[in-house]
Order: C-alpha cells, then sequence, then structure tokens
C-alpha cells in the first residue's frame, strides 16, 4: 500500500507540472484532492488496512495529501501570475514615446495687454473699479459736463438703445462719477477697465466694441504735476525705461485743461514711419485735471478737492507693443494671430 501511495504521489506531482491554466488546474484537483479524488479514496483506504499498519500508512496518506495541497495552492498562484503578466504585456504602452502634444488655453492679447497695464497702476496704488457697459444718458454726457445739445457730444458716436435715456457707453469715463459717488468724501485712486461701443466705421485703427482704460485720482491738493508724473512713469513701464513723452494740449469737456498723450514712436525710435505717419510720435491717451463741475457732479467741493483722469485704448497700446497693423485682428478670432501671443 505504502508503494502505492509513492507512486500515487509521484503521479499527482508530474500531472501538477504538467498544468498550465486554472481550467486544467481545477481538473486536476478534482481527480486527486476532490470528494472522489485518488488521494480522497487512498485517505479513506485508511479504514480497510489491518490495525498493525494504520499508523505509518495513516502519517503518510496525510502527508501526501497535505504536501499536495501546498504545490496545488503554489501551482495556482503562479498560473494567476503568468497570466497577469500576459495581459500587462498584451496591453503595454510604451512610454518612452513623446506625448500628445496639449493646447492650453491662453489670454487674449487685449485682455493680456489690460492686466498688464491695470498691474502697473497697481503698483502705484491704483484699484480696478468696475464700471456697467449700459449707461444712462446722463452720466455718459450730462453729469460729464456734456448737458443735451453740447456740440461736445458729437465727439462719440452712439448706440441707443430703444429705452429712451439707455445706451451703450461711449467711454469709460461715467465710471468716474459713480467711483467718486461711491468713495466720497475719501480720495480716490482707480482704473476703470472695460469694453466701449462706438457706432463708427470699422477701419484698420477703429472698432466698434474696444477696451478702454480709465483713470482717476481725485484728493486734497492733486495737481498736473502728479498726472504728468504718473503717465510717464506708466509708459516708461509699459514700453521701456528710454520712452520720450509729449503732452499736447486737446479738448475734453470733462477735463480743464485737457492733454493728449503722445510717445516717441517705438518703432522707428523718432525718426519717422508709416506707422507713425512721419511724426515721430504715437498718441496713446487722452487726459486732464478733472472739470470742476464733474467732481461737484461726484459730491466733492472743488474749492477743497482737485484730481486727474485719463483715458487709453488697451488694443491700441497692444498694436504699439507687438507692432500689430490692424485692429480688426483682436476680434476676428483668427487663432493663427491669437497663438501669437503666448
Ligand atoms: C475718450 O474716450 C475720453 N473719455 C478719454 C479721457 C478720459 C480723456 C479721461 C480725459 C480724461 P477718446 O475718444 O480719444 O477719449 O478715446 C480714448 C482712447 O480710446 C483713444 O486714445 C483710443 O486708444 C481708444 N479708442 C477710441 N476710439 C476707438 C475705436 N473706435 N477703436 C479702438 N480704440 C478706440
Amino acid at each position: 500500500m505504502l508503494a502505492q501511495l509513492v507512486e500515487l504521489e509521484k503521479a499527482a506531482r508530474a500531472a501538477l507540472d504538467a498544468v498550465a491554466d486554472e481550467q486544467a488546474l481545477a481538473g486536476w484537483y478534482g481527480a486527486y484532492l476532490g470528494r472522489k479524488g485518488k488521494i480522497t479514496e487512498a485517505v479513506k483506504a485508511l479504514g480497510e488496512l489491518p490495525r498493525a499498519e494504520r499508523p505509518a500508512y495513516g502519517q503518510r496518506v496525510n502527508e501526501a495529501k497535505r504536501t499536495l495541497e501546498a504545490a496545488h495552492e503554489a501551482r495556482r498562484a503562479a498560473i494567476v501570475h503568468a497570466a497577469q503578466d500576459d495581459a500587462l504585456l498584451a496591453d503595454r504602452v510604451d512610454v518612452t514615446l513623446p506625448g500628445r502634444p496639449a493646447h492650453p488655453g491662453r489670454l487674449h492679447p487685449a485682455t493680456r495687454t489690460q492686466r498688464e497695464i491695470c498691474a502697473i497702476f497697481a503698483d502705484m496704488g491704483f484699484q480696478v473699479y468696475r464700471s456697467r457697459h449700459v449707461e444712462s444718458d446722463e452720466f455718459n454726457f450730462g453729469l460729464l459736463n456734456m448737458p443735451p445739445h453740447h456740440p461736445a457730444r458729437d465727439m462719440w458716436s452712439t448706440f441707443y438703445t430703444t429705452t429712451p435715456g439707455v445706451i451703450l457707453r461711449t467711454h469709460t469715463s461715467p465710471g468716474q462719477v459713480h467711483a467718486m459717488r461711491e468713495y466720497c468724501p475719501e480720495p480716490v485712486r482707480v482704473v476703470l477697465p472695460g469694453m466701449c461701443y462706438r457706432y463708427e466705421q470699422i477701419t484698420a485703427r477703429s472698432e466698434i466694441m474696444f477696451n478702454q482704460i480709465e483713470g482717476l485720482a481725485v484728493g486734497p491738493g492733486i495737481t498736473m504735476t502728479d498726472l504728468k508724473g504718473t503717465l510717464v512713469d506708466f509708459a516708461r513701464r509699459m514700453f521701456g525705461a528710454e520712452r520720450k513723452i509729449r503732452f499736447r494740449a486737446s479738448y475734453f469737456p470733462f477735463t480743464e485743461p485737457s492733454a493728449e498723450v503722445d510717445m516717441d514712436c517705438i518703432l522707428c525710435g523718432g525718426r519717422g514711419c508709416r506707422v507713425c505717419k512721419e511724426t515721430g510720435w504715437l498718441e496713446i491717451l487722452g487726459c486732464g485735471m478733472v472739470h470742476p463741475v464733474v467732481l461737484r457732479n461726484g459730491g466733492y467741493d472743488p474749492a477743497v478737492y482737485s484730481g486727474f483722469a485719463f483715458g487709453m485704448g488697451p488694443e491700441r497700446i497692444a498694436m504699439l507693443k507687438y507692432g500689430i497693423q490692424d485692429i480688426r485682428y483682436f476680434w476676428g478670432n483668427d487663432v493663427r494671430f491669437l497663438e501669437q501671443f503666448g
């Protein structure tokens, strides 16, 4: 019996070594260790042996059963591992391949320029103040010292709505009065960025929708010197320390005195070229000392308070900075243009 048992164990091991997958393994288990398996039968045969042979046989058959169970477990683990390895190999990713390029979005050049300008003024202590795009005639014109029928209203071709007295703002200047009324009697130092709308002929330099950035400082004892110093500093930070600035007398109904600010042409260095129309100078903004009427409309006593204001177009500034020849590129939605501004 013992010799048969040794042979059976040998045969079981050989059969287990030949098992290659889980299905065959289950078959092997049934054949040797299952309810009617050969090893199970061998264990049952113990009862039929003469009493004297039972201890030796019993010990041997139990040992055979334990080792075969352990061998079965080891084989099962090996088969599972091999199957996992095969699946990983079949699904292999070559990590050395270059990745597919991602196309992250980026800021529109007008937004970028606007943020750059606001950041420069933030350094000088100006807060950003958001004002409404849909305005009343009173705020866009009247409170800015342009009563109805004032000829200066002709400077801004306006989009009217079907509601009388409600218009799209033609400039960011009405925000001056909103800001003053909010902060009065405290001093004010704000920049007001945002879209403006004018019923104009669209050309290489003019759009019907464009951004402006307004600046406003109000407080006791503010002078034209403060205005000049602020704008010269801005132009140098924006366009380079070597820039020259010129103030040219001008007219705006809401500032007195008023000026237009030119900068020496960044493309030709002031010698004269197509972009500066051979003058050597480029206009960058309008400005002036806040008119006493506007101060009063904002709630300030002009005998005590004074202030300066300016307004510039960030698209025109971006055109100068990046040498862009046509303002229509900004809203044309052409990726070839937009992707140049990383
Ligand atoms: C004004 O709008 C005044 N409110 C500016 C101002 C503010 C003066 C405070 C004094 C004190 P003007 O119409 O010149 O001024 O416009 C100012 C800037 O807006 C221009 O220099 C230009 O950069 C931009 N701009 C004006 N019209 C257009 C347009 N159609 N398309 C693109 N940019 C424009």
